[in-house]
Parts: C-alpha cells; sequence; structure tokens
C-alpha cells in the first residue's frame, strides 16, 4: 500500500486527467483511515462541486471549516458551494468570514459583491421593536393588497402625531410581507404546521382566503408572540388596529391573544371594517374603543383621553365598553376640508419597503372622499363627498415623484365628482411638467366633455375605469345611475378617442331586471366595443349593509327566505346569496350566473376582452367553489375559456372596487 502522501499525489493526478471518480474514491479511503485530514476533506468538496453535486460539496467543505475553522480558503469554497445551491444568505455570510480572515482575498471580495448584486433581497426588514413609555400602539395586521401603502392608516398616524402623545405605528403587513418574500427568495418555501407547503402568494388578491386558516397566521405567530411580550412589558397606554375584510381574522386572534396576556390594555379599533355601527360590532367583538367610520377628528381626542387615565363613553362616532346601555349612536364629526389634513407620509418605516408597490406598481392618491352623486341602489359606498383643492394635491404628485414614484392611482369612490377641480389639477400637472402615469375611475356624466377628457390625457392619464354599472336605459333606472346610455357612449368615446387606455364594468342582476333587459345591455355593450378596452369587473348583485336595497328591501320586492330582521342581523355585513331573492321577475343566485354565463359567453364571442378581477370573479362565480356569505361553498361546471384566458392574461395590476 503507498503512503498517504503518495496516494494523495496518484488521486491529484487522477483529478487533473479527469477521472473524477477515481480521485474520489482514492480521497475517500484517506480520510477513512485520516478522518482529521482537513485538506482532504476541502478537496473531496471541491470534487464534488465539480460533478455539481453541491449537497455533498457543503457537506465535505463544512467538514474541512469544523477541523480547521481559521483557513480563509474553505470558507470561500463552502461559499461558493452554498452559492450554487442556492443559498445565497449562507453564500454571503461564508464570504464575509473570509474577508474577517483575510480581507485582501481578492476572489471572495468579487464572489461577495456578485452574490449581493445578483442575489440579496433587495431590502432590509426592519424588527418588530415596541418601544416604551408610549400612548398609543398602531398596528396594521397582513395581509393588505400586495405591499400597498395604507393610506387610512396614514391619516390616522397624521391624526395622532398632530397631538403631544408618544406615538408609535408598525405596518406588520409589510413586515411580514418580506419575511415571508426574503424566504421564498432564498428557495426555503413555507411549510405550515400541517407540513402543507404553501406555494401560492398568499399576499395575492385572489388568494386572502388562504389567511383565514388558523395555521397559515401561524406562520407569523413566533414574531406575534415576540410582539406581545414586548407590549404587555412596555405596557403602551393604548393599541390601536386598523381592520379591513382581509386582516380581520388575523387582528381578532391577535386582540383575543392581548386581552388574554393584559386584560387591562385598551384595544381601540377602526379601518372599512367599522364603517357602520351595528356591523363593526359584529366582526369585531371583542374591542374596548371602536371608531365608526373616518377617525381624522376623533382619534386625537380620544387617544389624549385614555392617555390620561380616562375611559370616556357615549361619544359621537366611537363605541365603548362604558357606552350607556341603550345609547343612540349618533355618527362622528367629519373631516369637511380635506386640505386640512396633510397628507400620508407613512413616516413610520423607509419607503424602501414599499418600494416594490410604488416604483414598479402605482401610487395611492386619495384627492376625494365620498360619493357626489351617493345614489345608487346597490352601493355602500355613499358617503358625504369631500375633495381636496387642485393645488395640494399636485403638491403631493410632486413630492412623491422626487422620491421615485411615476404610476399614480386616484384611490376613490368617484374622482370626478367635482370635474372642475379635476381639470384644474391637470392644468396645475401640465404646468408643473410632471411626467407621471395617472390612473382613476370616473362617474359617466354630462360634465365630461371631449375637452375634459384631452385634458386628461394631456396632463399624463394613461387609464380609465367608468363604474357604468348598467348598461341600458332601463337598468340605469333601475339601479338609479343618474345618466342615460347615450352619455355612456358618449363619455366612453371621447375618453377613448384620447388613447387613454378605457375601462368598463357591469352589475348583473338587481331587482327588475329582466331577460329582456340582458340582451339590449349585451348588444350595448358590444355597440361600445370600440370605445373600450376591457371590462375589467363582472359582479353578480350583493346585498351590502349601508345600499339602499337593504334600507328597504320591500320597495324592491326584495324577499328573504327566513324571517327577514333574523337574517340581517345575522349577517350585518352582507346577507348569502342563498337567502334572499327578488320578485318581478324572479332573481335569483341562479338565475344571475346563468346570466352572467350568456352575457360572458356572448360578449367573449363578439370580440369584447375581459380584465383579470373580471375574469376572476367569472371563474369563481361559474366554475370554481364559491364561498356562498354565510361560509357555505358549492361548485359549478366548469368554464373552460375563463380558464384559458385566465391563463393567458398577465398578472393582475391595479384593481379597485
Ligand atoms: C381606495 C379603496 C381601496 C384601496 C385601498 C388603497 C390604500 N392604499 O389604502 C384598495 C384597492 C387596496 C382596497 C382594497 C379593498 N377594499 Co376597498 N375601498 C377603497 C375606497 C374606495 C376608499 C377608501 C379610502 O381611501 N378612504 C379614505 C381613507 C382616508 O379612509 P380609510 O382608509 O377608511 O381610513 C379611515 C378610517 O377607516 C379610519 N381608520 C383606518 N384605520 C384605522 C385604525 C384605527 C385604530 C382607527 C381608530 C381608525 C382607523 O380612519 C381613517 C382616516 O379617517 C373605499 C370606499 C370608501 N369610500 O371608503 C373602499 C372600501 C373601504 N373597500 C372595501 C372592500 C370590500 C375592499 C376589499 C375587501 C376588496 C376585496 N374584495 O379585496 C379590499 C380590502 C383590503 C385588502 N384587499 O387587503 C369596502 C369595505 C371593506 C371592508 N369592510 O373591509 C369599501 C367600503 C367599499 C365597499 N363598500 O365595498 N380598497
Ligand atoms: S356606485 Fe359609484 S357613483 Fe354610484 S353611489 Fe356608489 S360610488 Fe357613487
Amino acid at each position: 500500500m503507498a503512503t498517504i502522501s503518495e496516494a494523495i499525489r496518484i488521486a491529484e493526478s487522477h483529478q487533473q486527467a479527469g477521472r473524477l471518480s477515481e480521485a474520489e474514491q482514492i480521497f475517500r479511503q484517506v480520510v477513512g483511515a485520516e478522518m482529521h485530514r482537513h485538506e482532504i476533506w476541502h478537496r473531496l468538496g471541491l470534487l464534488a462541486c465539480q460533478t455539481k453535486q453541491y449537497d455533498e460539496a457543503v457537506r465535505c467543505i463544512g467538514r474541512a471549516v469544523a477541523i480547521c475553522p481559521k483557513v480563509a480558503e474553505y470558507h470561500n469554497s463552502l461559499g461558493v458551494a452554498y452559492y450554487f445551491l442556492g443559498k445565497p444568505a449562507e453564500a454571503e455570510s461564508c464570504f464575509q468570514r473570509v474577508l474577517d480572515l483575510k480581507p485582501e482575498f481578492v476572489e471572495a471580495q468579487r464572489n461577495l459583491g456578485a452574490v449581493r448584486q445578483r442575489v440579496s433581497y433587495p431590502v432590509s426588514i426592519p424588527s418588530i421593536k415596541i418601544q416604551s413609555g408610549l400612548d398609543f400602539l398602531l398596528l396594521h395586521f397582513p395581509p393588505f393588497d400586495y405591499p400597498m401603502l395604507p393610506s387610512g392608516l396614514a391619516y390616522v398616524h397624521n391624526a395622532l402625531t398632530r397631538t403631544e402623545l408618544r406615538v408609535q405605528t408598525i405596518d406588520l403587513n409589510i413586515v411580514f410581507f418580506h419575511q415571508f418574500h426574503q424566504k421564498r427568495f432564498y428557495g426555503i418555501a413555507d411549510v405550515t404546521a400541517s407540513g402543507a407547503l404553501l406555494s401560492a402568494d398568499i399576499w395575492g388578491y385572489a388568494n386572502h382566503l388562504e389567511w383565514e386558516r388558523e395555521e397559515v397566521m401561524g406562520l407569523f405567530w413566533p414574531d406575534v408572540d415576540d410582539m406581545l411580550a414586548q407590549i404587555v412589558r412596555c405596557r403602551p397606554k393604548a393599541v390601536g388596529l386598523s381592520v379591513h375584510a382581509s386582516n380581520r381574522g388575523f387582528s381578532n386572534r391577535f386582540i383575543r391573544a392581548l386581552r388574554a396576556l393584559s386584560p387591562e390594555t385598551v384595544v381601540v379599533v377602526g379601518g372599512y371594517e367599522c364603517e357602520f355601527p351595528n356591523v363593526g360590532p359584529t366582526l369585531i367583538p371583542d374591542y374596548v374603543y371602536m371608531m365608526i367610520f373616518e377617525a381624522d377628528l376623533t382619534i386625537g381626542p380620544l387617544a389624549a383621553a385614555i392617555a390620561g387615565g380616562h375611559r370616556p363613553k357615549d361619544l359621537p362616532g366611537v363605541l365603548s365598553r362604558f357606552d350607556t346601555p341603550g345609547r343612540v349612536f349618533e355618527p362622528g364629526p367629519l373631516l369637511q376640508n380635506l386640505d386640512e389634513a396633510d397628507f400620508p407620509r407613512y413616516q413610520w418605516a423607509d419607503l424602501e419597503l414599499y418600494q416594490p408597490q410604488y416604483r414598479t406598481g402605482y401610487f395611492p392618491i386619495i384627492a376625494s372622499r365620498g360619493c357626489f352623486w351617493g345614489r345608487c341602489r346597490f352601493c355602500a359606498e355613499c358617503f358625504p363627498y369631500r375633495y381636496r383643492s387642485a393645488k395640494k394635491v399636485a403638491d403631493e404628485i410632486e413630492e412623491w415623484t422626487h422620491r421615485g414614484a411615476r404610476t399614480f392611482q386616484f384611490n376613490e369612490s368617484d374622482f370626478n365628482g367635482e370635474p372642475q377641480m379635476v381639470y384644474d389639477l391637470c392644468t396645475e400637472i401640465i404646468r408643473r411638467n410632471l411626467q407621471v402615469s395617472l390612473m382613476g375611475q370616473l362617474r359617466v356624466q354630462k360634465k365630461n366633455t371631449a375637452e375634459h377628457f384631452q385634458q386628461l390625457r394631456r396632463a399624463g392619464f394613461t387609464y380609465l375605469r367608468f363604474g357604468i354599472d348598467a348598461w341600458s336605459d332601463h337598468t340605469l333606472r333601475l339601479q338609479c345611475k343618474g345618466y342615460t346610455f347615450a352619455t355612456v357612449l358618449q363619455n366612453l368615446r371621447d375618453c377613448h378617442n384620447t388613447g387613454v387606455q378605457t375601462a368598463v364594468n357591469m352589475v348583473i342582476g338587481v331587482p327588475g331586471e329582466t331577460e329582456e333587459d340582458v340582451d339590449e345591455m349585451i348588444q350595448n355593450v358590444i355597440r361600445c366595443k370600440d370605445y373600450f378596452d376591457s371590462m375589467d369587473f363582472v359582479n353578480p348583485l350583493k346585498l351590502r349593509w349601508g345600499s339602499e336595497y337593504v334600507a328597504d328591501p320591500d320597495k324592491y320586492k326584495i324577499r328573504f327566505r327566513g324571517e327577514k330582521e333574523a337574517i340581517l342581523s345575522k349577517y350585518p355585513q352582507s346577507p348569502p346569496e342563498s337567502l334572499w331573492y327578488s320578485e318581478d321577475p324572479y332573481i335569483d343566485h341562479d338565475v344571475r350566473l346563468k346570466r352572467m354565463e350568456r352575457i360572458y359567453e356572448t360578449l367573449r364571442k363578439n370580440g369584447v376582452r375581459f380584465g383579470p378581477p373580471a375574469l376572476r370573479t367569472i371563474k369563481e362565480c361559474l366554475h370554481g367553489q364559491v364561498p356562498d356569505g354565510g361560509g357555505e361553498y358549492r361548485r359549478r361546471e366548469t368554464l373552460p375559456n375563463a380558464d384559458a384566458e385566465m391563463a393567458a392574461t398577465p398578472a393582475e395590476g391595479a384593481n379597485m372596487h
């Protein structure tokens, strides 16, 4: 038998000649006899790299490093193996270790640069640290549309920071979003407690139901537990949560956990789920204070009172555990002059955290609140209309352009509620030469002249959606839209002629809608098809609290399958489709779905293009499992065309209602 040094020499010559398995065999015999030979482990690792067995490379080089941790070269080799194994974080720390040991190691410098440039996660994720001595801790749990800038939360943050109080705001949605995506980025898939692999993007607009599963929330719960322990230690005077339809499950679970650990903590809730005083408490039962609708003027005084040790009751715009039993709720004061509220700047976090949204997606702007018309019978968004001055909105847009934003979406129900303000805003944008791309949703109206649309185009509007909803004179009257089909045609033509991408929507099956109406709507959409680019939303009618249909169902011959009051109080937000229908003519959810299918198939055959949100609704309603409002699920037969079109449609961009 050759000596060890002879054996190594023979192995080296095999290796140089490309006889890798012979070389490996000899090296393995050597380490079998002398396990401490770190240089042989290293060589075996390099051999494994050559044969692309990176797992084995990491194992062998790891042995070398363990035996002799001071050799910079070993760390560099280990970094390379990790890099090719698809573990850039580990690779990066290996290269960093090399440079700690040997700063002049040029290869490692290059490797570190490469691994950082090419593969490192683009933002640094803050850890969750609760400050001590807080008067108000404001939280926002996931999920919220993509890494969206939460404007409502920002207005509450602004209102609180205008006071003398010590306030901290944490948008946990964005923190958890990045934590989750960082792992996916490094090739580590999230596995839930039951072993299920989470392959879907759980922040995706279509996947929000995933968050109703405890085990999905469980993925983030270790961080929440840690935060809860900090809250118990730091004892903020109040903890506020911004709650909407998507994060209600997470928020409620957090409130339960917090109150179990610290029953004296004052929990203040607000947000979309707290729009109506009879609905909010059924959705978020464990609150101490619930602020109904907008809180710009009410949150500051309430937070100050709580911080001062008071527990006020019976406040306008606020529900509380301390309220006098039987108290009749009265709405709180609303901000009338929107210019008085500073616009959102999201100061609580490094804006880079939101950059996937605002650099490559769109930046949300709120130029108005509520709706000027406010009379559509199905609509739950008929809040009092107010708007900001053109100058202030232009100031906001200009400021964000300096910080890298280019595409802005007006996130509001009735962007052109005051057309002159919109015209003036466009004039201001043109005068300031702001190079922006703008999107918004418009209400059809006569005041939208051809010149109006040309001005919008000149300012940079690239996408406009019209909430048309009904497509015939009769259904427009049934829905109380306030315009005729002639105006629809004129608005669409004038808008589309400017070159702005024009989108439309449709609501199906309102009380009184006949099969003849459906035929006419189909024909009218086809008449307009050259004046719009896509039908972006198609919705079968839902009954929503806040709408005229729920306020006075008898007037519209809406009947319930059971006792009306009992159904509406059991499902205050929106009764399940299976529990109501309308008469003259008879329309239930099955009728609506049949109409939807007929409309979709006819329009598709006639060359009408559907946008991703519409296709998703159509697919969910006619093909997939559809939540029935009350939690029941039912199946429909498949609809291959929607499937095929969905597959062919690019990822969803901005989505509004
Ligand atoms: C713009 C908008 C959006 C934008 C939000 C953009 C953004 N950056 O914030 C987008 C498109 C993302 C969106 C999404 C959704 N939306 Co939306 N949206 C609206 C719309 C048109 C305007 C909201 C707005 O900006 N109002 C102005 C700001 C200043 O008010 P705000 O955000 O409500 O915040 C105030 C209060 O809520 C309160 N507040 C907020 N947080 C907190 C926290 C505390 C502690 C307190 C005390 C108070 C408080 O004070 C704030 C300042 O006054 C409203 C309709 C309307 N007119 O309100 C619907 C509306 C709010 N949306 C609605 C729906 C259904 C949705 C979606 C569920 C749609 C969907 N099917 O996915 C999602 C939910 C969010 C999600 N997917 O994660 C419903 C109600 C939703 C609900 N109950 O949760 C509304 C009312 C429309 C409707 N009637 O159907 N939406
Ligand atoms: S549907 Fe649109 S136009 Fe009609 S009331 Fe609602 S927000 Fe206003």
